[in-house]
């Protein structure tokens, strides 16, 4: 078992983690940034350790900082919470080196589902269905004509070291598909110093959904259902539930199946998530996988009666996985509604600042993962999110219902919140009726 983990994140989930350790008698080191340093994370750790400056790359990001503060703490592993380091495979290298565990997968299969192409053609070789197009990189324009001639159009190009929806381009006919490639290529060299881009038949209006997955390492992989994910504004997830309204027994078990036996192809350690695009005849094909603990773990978390970031602490650890397949249950329904700084009537524009008045929902069904205060102040450097709210119920209706009595109860003052935008879309008759795809928000309207 580990003794000593040190957090390197902030916010929401690096108290999450902490108080996973705490719970397994494990101690936990906070590190924070000069702005960070009155926050919940920094009080409740048994340690804490600043490293250094406001701007990411100069302390959550800085390696060095981190492993500095790993050593002198004499700490034996790292957690990296989820974006930062989380999927850095480099980082996770330099700790195998230097026999710090990397709370995670190995380097190794953090690099290969970093690599989109790669991560594609092992779940295909798994068996997992993937969207028809290119058989790996697409050369050259000449190559990309050829290649859509056959697939037929929209096709959609991506960069193979993209992913989370950055460097994509849609090309609805053989012209567009010209310009669209170059530019694709320019756009994935400017942001990943890397030009290597594949294509995909494009489907339209999606929904998203997610496995979560656990793995042991040694090739024992266990799917704890699906998140459907499909609310989501310029690729940032807003609202997430479990079950998916989308998903029938019968593509549950099948979906499920797919995702850990793609998985177990590679022996995955630890929390991971596959992702997959779910067409509008109920078809799944794989997407994307994410090897971190993701923002929406909670609502899995409740409808399988599991403490998700506790398992990877213990996998971490050595343990085996917490249960066989066969004795997991998926009960009830959960939602969670990101309550991020952000002023829903101006584009959802950030808006960091002082919270004056902070007072967070309860009562049954209810869950609240939040740093957040009356009198904390939200710095600008850092992603908007200051909550999530996860109600649950015995079936959808009661947890629906739960959601507004909670978002009507929760008291937010100082700075403008998404907490109207939630309101609005617990009382939209699509979100009612659980027929979303990815485009929902492309037309909502705040007034
Ligand atoms: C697609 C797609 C349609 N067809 N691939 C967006 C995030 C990145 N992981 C992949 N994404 C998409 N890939 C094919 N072949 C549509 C999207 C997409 C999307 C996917 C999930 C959730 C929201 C989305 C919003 C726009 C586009």
């Amino acid at each position: 078992m580990l003794k000593k983990v040190l957090v390197a994140n902030r916010g929401e989930i690096a108290l999450r983690v902490i108080r996973a350790c705490k719970e397994l008698g494990i101690r936990a080191v906070a590190v924070y940034s000069t702005t960070d340093r009155d926050t919940l994370p920094v009080l409740l750790a048994d340690e804490a350790i600043c490293i250094g400056p406001p701007r990411p790359m100069e302390s959550y990001l800085d390696t060095r900082s981190i492993l500095s503060a790993t050593i002198i703490t004499n700490s034996d592993a790292i957690h990296p919470g989820y974006g930062f380091l989380a999927e850095n495979a480099d980082f996770a290298g330099i700790c195998e080196e230097h026999n710090i565990k990397f709370i995670g997968p190995t380097s190794e299969m953090i690099r290969k589902m970093g690599d989109k192409i790669e991560a594609k053609r092992i779940m295909k070789e798994a068996g997992v269905p993937t969207i028809p197009g290119s058989d790996g990189l697409v050369e050259d324009v000449n190559m990309a004509v050829k290649l859509c001639k056959k697939i037929g159009y929209p096709v959609i190009i991506k960069a193979t070291a993209g992913g989370g929806g950055k460097g994509m381009r849609i090309a609805r006919d053989r012209d567009e598909l010209k310009t669209s490639f170059e530019m694709a290529r320019v756009e994935a060299k400017n942001a990943f110093g890397n030009d290597g881009v594949y294509i995909e038949k494009y489907i339209r209006n999606p929904r998203h959904v997610e496995i979560q997955l656990l793995g042991d390492g040694k090739g024992n992989v266990i799917h704890l259902g699906e998140r459907d994910c499909s609310i989501q504004r310029r690729h940032q997830k807003l609202i997430e539930e479990s079950p998916s309204p989308a998903v029938n027994e019968k593509t549950r078990k099948k979906i499920g199946e797919d995702a850990a036996k793609g998985a177990a192809k590679i022996d995955y350690e630890g929390v991971g998530t596959i992702e997959f695009l779910l067409d509008s005849d109920g078809k799944f094909y794989f997407m994307e996988m994410n090897t971190r603990i993701q923002v929406e773990h909670p609502v899995t978390e409740i409808v399988v009666d599991m403490d998700l970031v506790k398992e990877q602490l213990k996998i971490a650890g050595g343990d085996n996985l917490p249960s066989r397949q066969e004795d997991i249950r998926i009960r009830g329904h959960a939602i969670e509604c990101r309550i991020n700084a952000e002023d829903p009537y101006h584009d959802f524009a950030p808006r960091p600042g002082t919270i004056t008045a902070f007072h967070p929902p309860g009562g049954p069904g209810v869950r609240v993962d939040t740093h957040a205060y009356t009198g904390y102040n939200i710095p600008p450097y850092y992603d908007s999110m200051i909550a999530k709210l996860i109600c649950h119920g015995r079936d959808r209706e009661e947890a629906l219902a739960r959601m507004k009595r909670a978002l009507d109860e929760f008291i937010i003052e100082g700075v403008p919140t998404t907490i109207p935008f939630h309101k609005k879309v617990m009382r939209d008759p699509r979100f009612i009726s659980g027929e979303v795809d990815t485009s929902f928000l492309d037309d909502f309207e705040m007034e």
